[in-house]
């Protein structure tokens, strides 16, 4: 099977910070911080993959806003996408629920003090080539 099977993630966006969540889970994956997000269902389209993923992650009601150009590779088949996104009027502030156990909003100058997932880092650098 060649099949690519998208992790869709989100830079969540909220005063001009950047919202990154360390993983409590898997054991090799714990402690390290990523963007938010999950696998897609198949058939399911990554935008709608990111709402339903934040939603059970972080409790929030997110909208998304943009793709950011890119596509990196996980271990075969998952490849991982990423989209702007907001939090709609109204949404909850996000709490580490699901797989998380710590959240911090970044400010630009502070986007390098967390150790990402070394698979985000050039996500996370996509995402701020613009910001
Ligand atoms: N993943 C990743 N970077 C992200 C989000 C997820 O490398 N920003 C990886 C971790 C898992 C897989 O994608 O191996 C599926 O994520 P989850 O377990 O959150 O569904």
């Amino acid at each position: 099977m060649t099949e690519r099977i998208v992790v869709v993630a989100a830079a969540l966006l909220d005063g001009g910070r950047l919202l990154a969540a360390r993983r409590s889970a898997p054991p090799d994956l714990a402690g390290r911080w990523e963007l938010p997000g999950g696998k897609a269902e198949p058939g399911e389209r990554p935008e709608d993959a990111l709402v339903r993923e934040l939603r059970e992650e972080l409790g929030v009601d997110a909208e998304p806003l943009a793709p950011v150009p890119g596509e990196w590779p996980l271990r075969p088949p998952y490849v991982l996408r990423v989209w702007t996104a907001r939090l709609r009027p109204g949404s909850a502030a996000p709490e580490p629920l699901q797989d998380h156990d710590a959240l911090r909003w970044l400010t630009p100058a502070q986007v390098w003090e967390v150790d990402w997932l070394d698979q985000d880092v050039p996500a996370v650098r996509a995402t701020l080539a613009p910001w």
